[in-house]
Parts: structure tokens; C-alpha cells; sequence
């Protein structure tokens, strides 16, 4: 008797683990990344994420004061660019699946890339 309880708990708890936790397709965790955009370079500079995902690009001044922006190589999918901007937050929701390098023009060199799987 003792040993069927416990069977009959077992397979309950195993029925109601799987209706817990389907296997979500990777492409639906609307997760939130941050960049920094620091002195002359991204933080990090590639971020491996999600269809639907967001990534907020933090903007702090250089030290001389200056600005970034982030223009994204013209591609099919790539979100709206960032203009000059010297202090905010601004978020891209990437909704197509590909890499996406952008640069900041203001600092030659300064570049990262978004890969969206
Ligand atoms: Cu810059």
C-alpha cells in the first residue's frame, strides 16, 4: 500500500512538472541586455541574444565630453539607428534573426556586433 502511494505521488508529481515547464523555443524569452557605451568602446561589444530580445544602450559621456552614436551596418532587420547622444538610455528591439554590427562614428574603431539567433 505504502509502496502504490508512493508510485501514485511519483507520476502526479512528474505530470504536473511537465505542464510546468514546457520547452519554450528559444526565440521567446524577451529578455534585456545592456551595453555601455564607455569612453571609446562598447560593453560588451557582442551580445548573443533571442528574437524579441531588447538591448538598452547605455550612453555616458567620453571623457572629453563627447557623445555616441550607434549606426547599424544597413541590413535588412536592423533596428533604427541611434544618433549622437551624450547621456541616456535607449533601447533596440531586435526582431530578426542575423548579426548586426553597428559603430560609433564619433570614435573611429568603436564598433559591436549583435548577434540575433
Ligand atoms: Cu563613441
Amino acid at each position: 500500500m505504502r509502496a502504490r502511494t508512493a508510485l501514485a505521488v511519483f507520476l502526479v508529481a512528474t505530470a504536473c512538472g511537465s505542464d510546468n515547464s514546457p520547452t519554450l523555443p528559444n526565440n521567446n524569452t524577451n529578455a534585456s541586455y545592456d551595453v555601455y557605451a564607455l569612453s571609446n568602446a562598447f560593453s560588451p561589444n557582442y551580445l548573443q541574444i533571442a528574437v524579441g530580445d531588447t538591448v538598452r544602450f547605455n550612453i555616458v559621456p567620453a571623457s572629453n565630453g563627447e557623445g555616441h552614436d550607434v549606426t547599424f551596418d544597413a541590413k535588412a532587420g536592423a533596428p533604427a539607428n541611434i544618433k549622437v547622444t551624450s547621456n541616456g538610455v535607449l533601447s533596440r528591439v531586435f526582431t530578426t534573426r542575423g548579426t548586426f554590427h553597428y559603430n560609433c562614428f564619433v570614435h573611429p574603431g568603436m564598433s559591436g556586433d549583435v548577434q540575433v539567433q
